[in-house]
């Protein structure tokens, strides 16, 4: 059994080892990347048994994808590596502020050979948490209809659905976007927002209004990310919840801390925990993300949250 299982594409990280404007970046550092990837890995370093669906190019790139997976503990019986395509990449700019750019070398996806059969046939029946992010149906508008089906096989099998709309405007346009995403809305049991993605889905409106905008749609569990602001919650049954920011140790690289907080807040819905307990959690993970430089080394393990929040000693020599 998985607790969590998403599919998605993983991309070569180029992130360089100077701030400033990319075409000035000569020294890069390959990693690896891609918002699915990295929730996989988050989920993965917490302890949590997780999967993701992908397909990678048949060569040297995407062994190192795989390797990378099979390494941090993800499950990877549904990756293949695809001959005839390149594993996509992603040069990355990193701003004065910490905050990232990306520049992708991304199409065609190897994932574009997923099929409706492949997902059929794949570990999606057991798992507990299906994840989709907006990236993956931003690839090409087959891969909406394909995470319609994943959404049915998950539900089927008593799966609970769990989306971060993660708009980027480089894939897809935002009447794209909203229409992808809207129609995956009534499926979802929890989603997480950003606020400028809430935004972008139902216009300017209040925290509280895009939470309200979610649960008209039947969404049980809504949480929202609010970069320096915290992040706020909400279920069906409860008022809204706030829980301020994590101050981070220092802002080395912000890219990849939405999707730590993603994998912060699944665990805690996993362990049942009480909301604030949850986006506490979410919080802390999400900014141990950022300290770091790439999207996913910064991903705590379940002991070093445990320290970063007081509840367990930490013995450094
Ligand atoms: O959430 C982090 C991702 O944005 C990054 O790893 C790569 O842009 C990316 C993508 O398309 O997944």
């Amino acid at each position: 059994m998985l607790d969590i299982i998403t599919i998605g594409d993983g991309m070569i990280t180029m992130n360089p080892k100077t701030r400033g404007p990319l075409r000035f970046s000569n020294e890069f550092e390959r990693k690896a990347g891609g918002a699915e990837l990295n929730l996989a890995v988050g989920a993965a370093r917490l302890g949590l048994a997780s999967g993701w669906i992908s397909r990678v190019g048949n060569d040297e790139f995407g062994q190192y994808i795989l390797n990378f997976m099979r390494g941090e503990g993800v499950d990877v019986t549904d990756v293949v590596k695809e001959d005839g395509y390149n594993t996509p990449l992603n040069f990355k700019e990193i701003r004065e502020d910490g905050s990232g750019s990306t520049h992708y070398y991304r199409f065609p996806s190897p994932t574009e050979t997923i099929t409706a059969e492949t997902l059929q046939n794949s570990k999606i029946k057991e798992a507990k948490i299906f994840y989709l992010s907006g990236v993956f149906p931003s690839l090409r508008p087959e891969n909406v209809s394909l995470l319609h089906q994943a959404i049915s096989i998950a539900k089927e099998n008593g799966a609970k659905i769990a989306l971060d709309p993660n708009i980027r405007l480089k894939l897809w346009s935002v009447e794209s976007a909203r229409e992808a995403l809207l129609s995956f809305l009534p499926h979802v049991d929890i989603v997480l927002s950003g606020e400028e993605e809430a935004a972008q889905l139902f216009g300017d409106q209040t925290l509280e209004a895009h939470i309200q905008e979610f649960q008209s749609y039947g969404v049980e569990t809504v949480a929202v990310k609010r970069g320096e602001k915290g992040a706020a919650g909400k279920t069906a049954d409860e008022e809204v919840v706030y829980a301020s920011s994590v101050k981070a140790a220092k802002v080395v690289d912000t890219v990849g801390a939405g999707d730590g907080f993603n994998a912060g807040f699944l665990y805690g819905i996993l362990q049942d925990w009480p909301l604030e307990k949850t986006l506490q959690f979410a919080n802390q993970v999400g900014s141990m993300v950022v300290a770091v430089s790439g999207d996913n080394e910064g991903l705590p393990l379940l002991e070093e949250v445990a320290e970063a929040l007081g509840e367990k000693e930490k013995i450094e020599r």
